[in-house]
């Protein structure tokens, strides 16, 4: 239900012993929209003045408590009553405020609980301030109050990681007062309110206590670690001088200065990017036709292949609560699979996350075969073995006879034609790509491939499949490499063009991290080992029209043995072992001998001049992928590169660029690159369309 629209979110129910009960109803998540601010301010205004009443519980409907500031309303005007004033009312309420949490409590929402005296909880309840996220920072006092509840390094590690507090740990450092065991959390709340009132003790509000003490040393350099991985994004460092200012200033000054920040952030580029990446995830799961369609029942999933993709693919199935079967075709596969398997939760041991005994038990869960025939009452098989069409369609058809007439098969292949693997079977419409990327069961990137006869049925079961495995899955229509990868591998094409150039690999991977990858490509490349790309160059380059620009180092690189960290040497040095990359002279000696052989004139590329060409190169693929109808939308493919590609969230995504830098720069760019690069970089014409029709990129619709 649309959440402006829901009448009278906010009423107040009088009960008995002079409790009232302030309630919010307002559908999917109770978000603050003005309407609810309204409300609540009302509300507060009633219990004071309401001789009858006592005090009051703060309690909301539906599955989770109130899980923030309306997402849509930022970054627009703001409207009065504000939240910061309406979380004063509660704070300054004369009668003691309990908060009652049933479910989730995020950003605004836990700072209206914090406006409250006290906050008591159900055990499944979750506390968190995940502004930074979006962008922004907590703006109704979250940076102010936290500190004086927690103290500043405990709130700093709260706001900056922006992750969900349980309760058992909520309990421990304060963010709670009570759990309340027993299901019935109203009247629990009600009970811990008569129970204050047997103190005799007035409450006092958060905003009125010191701030609580923080071990200075730790904080320093909690906030070291906070800075350093930032890369560019803006909100973190704000928060924690916004945190700071805590210990500094009185609450009042905090609090104006914290809404200063608040108000500049929440109207810049990158908490807009970050609210686009926030819904983008939300709209990549809304495929236009499948919407009435009711997914197939997945119970028993098998992973055939246990490599390294093979395992990890099992493991998130296991994860998720999936019944898995590891497959591998002769015993000796078989125990090294197991052997990846146990290594995945065993490193989760050696990590802290599991202790040695739910690891033991995960591993005992999977079942581990060599017989296709242990198949037959699977729901969904995945394949995930060599790269080799003959070898996936002798699979799929021995498959067929197998598994029960509903069963996906579904196929990890990277680049594969997915529709000539289906056409083997008789029923190819129960064929699916499952593009998962590695490590797969930490990856949080799924490419669901929709093949020519994939049945809509078998693409909304693997649309709830990827769900339940917590991934942000997109659906790509079959091409070579897909959404990612194709983008990708256009992207490393531009990174060979500007080394043979003139430019050199540090300057490139600079050029990069400072624009906010985690990593240089070139690092990148050679901590996967460059003989993976190799293969598929070798593939591509026959099928690659003769005035295409070929740069050949990559393939001398490989010839020399340069294959990357493994062979202790690729587009770096690596020296002793060390993981480190250090400049390599032979590397600089091979590239400065290519361009004297082809006969290129050196010039400098700047980094500002890379990154422009990188993103606009990526725009252009992205809007060739639109035109094919490879990907539905453009947020789907900024989807795929946020989260399996490391391009920096807080920019929203190449396709999200376009429209904040505008398409006539992109294309001036892009006209550049094409009068000097020429065959295959073509400027989109979907590019040229949006411009004429005056209409933005995001507004690209695939059916046109
Ligand atoms: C803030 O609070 C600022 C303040 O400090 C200062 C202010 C002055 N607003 O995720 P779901 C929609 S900033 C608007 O699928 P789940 C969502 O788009 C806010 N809409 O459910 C989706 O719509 P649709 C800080 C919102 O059960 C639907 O609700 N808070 C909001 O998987 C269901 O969402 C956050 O960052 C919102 N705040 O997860 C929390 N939240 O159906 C953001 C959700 O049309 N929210 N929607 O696609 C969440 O993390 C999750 O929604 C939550 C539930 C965990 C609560």
């Amino acid at each position: 239900m649309d959440q402006h629209n829901h009448p009278n979110p906010v009423s107040v129910i009088k009960a008995e012993n002079g409790i009232a009960v302030i309630q919010i109803d307002n559908p999917p998540v109770n978000a603050l929209s003005h309407a609810v601010r309204l409300g609540l301010k009302q509300a507060i205004e009633q219990v004071e003045v309401d001789e009858s009443i006592k005090g009051a519980v703060l309690h909301c409907l539906g599955r989770t408590f109130i899980a923030g500031a309306d997402i849509k309303e930022l970054g627009k005007p703001p409207k009065q009553p504000y939240l910061p004033d309406v979380i004063a009312y509660l704070d300054a309420c004369s009668k003691p405020l309990v908060s009652a949490l049933h479910g989730t409590a995020l950003g605004g929402g836990f700072e209206v609980a914090m406006g409250c005296h006290y906050r008591v909880a159900l055990p499944q309840a979750r506390v968190g301030l995940p502004e930074v996220k979006l962008g922004i920072i907590p703006g109704a006092g979250g940076t102010q109050r936290l500190p004086r509840l927690i103290g500043q390094e405990k709130a700093a590690d709260i706001i900056t990681s922006c992750r969900q507090v349980k309760m058992t740990e909520a309990l421990e450092i304060g963010l709670i007062d009570a759990l309340i065991d027993e299901n019935d959390l109203l009247e629990g709340a009600k009970s811990f309110l008569i129970k204050q009132f047997g103190t005799g003790e007035a409450p006092v509000s958060i905003s009125k206590r010191p701030i609580m003490e923080t071990n200075e040393e730790s904080y320093a350099s909690l906030k070291a670690k906070v800075t350093k991985r930032t890369r560019g994004q803006i909100s973190p460092i704000k928060a924690l001088e916004s945190i700071d200012n805590a210990a500094t200033l009185s609450f009042e000054e905090g609090m104006a200065a914290e809404r200063a920040i608040f108000l500049e952030l929440a109207s810049s580029d990158q908490a807009a990017a970050l609210r686009h990446a926030f819904f983008g995830e939300r709209t990549i799961a809304k495929v236009p036709g499948l919407e009435n369609i009711d997914p197939r029942s997945v119970t028993d999933v098998a992973v055939i292949g246990a490599g390294n993709m093979g395992s990890g693919i099992a493991a998130a199935f296991a994860d998720a609560g999936y019944s898995v079967t590891v497959v591998e075709m002769s015993e000796a596969g078989l125990e090294q699979g197991k052997g990846r398997v146990a290594g995945i939760y065993q490193g989760g041991v050696k990590r802290g996350k599991l202790t040695q005994e739910q690891a033991e038990r995960k591993i005992a869960s999977f079942s581990f075969t060599t017989q296709l025939a242990d198949l037959s009452r699977s729901d969904l098989v995945i394949e995930a073995v060599f790269e080799d069409m003959q070898v996936k369609k002798d699979l799929f058809t021995n498959l067929q006879s197998v598994v029960g007439p509903d069963c996906i098969l579904a196929t990890n292949t990277s680049y594969l034609d997915i529709n000539e693997i289906a056409s083997v079977l008789e029923k190819p419409e129960n064929v699916v790509g499952l593009h998962f990327f590695s490590p797969a069961n930490i990856m949080k990137l799924l490419e669901i491939v929709d093949a020519e006869k994939t049945a809509p049925e078998v693409l909304a079961t693997a649309l709830a499949v990827g769900k339940k495995l917590r991934k942000i899955a997109v659906i790509a229509g079959v091409c070579d490499g897909f959404i990612g990868n194709r983008i990708w591998a256009r992207n490393r094409q531009l990174l060979e063009f500007f080394l043979e150039d003139g430019a050199e690999v540090e300057d490139i991977d600079k050029a990069m991290l400072e624009f906010g990858f985690p990593m240089g490509p070139y690092s990148v490349f050679d901590l996967s080992g460059l003989d993976i790309a190799w293969a598929q160059r070798k593939r591509k380059k026959t099928s690659m029209k003769p005035a295409e620009r070929y740069v050949e180092i990559p393939d001398l690189l490989c010839e020399q043995g340069r294959l990357g960290i493994k062979a202790g040497k690729g587009w770096y040095d690596y020296e002793d072992g060390s993981r480190k990359p250090q400049p390599s002279s032979e590397v600089a000696k091979l590239v400065a001998s290519e361009r004297v052989r082809k006969g290129i004139s050196q010039r400098k590329l700047s980094s500002e001049e890379i990154q422009k060409r990188v993103l606009a190169g990526m725009i252009n693929e992205g809007c060739k992928i639109l035109q094919e109808k490879i990907a539905l939308r453009p947020v789907d493919i900024d989807m795929v590169l946020l989260n399996g590609y490391g391009y920096p969230v807080w920019r929203g995504g190449p396709m999200f660029a376009a429209d904040q830098l505008g398409l006539a720069d992109i294309v001036r760019t892009l006209k550049e690159m094409e009068a000097e690069y020429g065959e295959g970089w073509e400027v989109s014409p979907v590019l040229a369309a949006c411009i004429e029709r005056g209409m933005k990129l995001a507004e690209w619709q695939c059916t046109e």
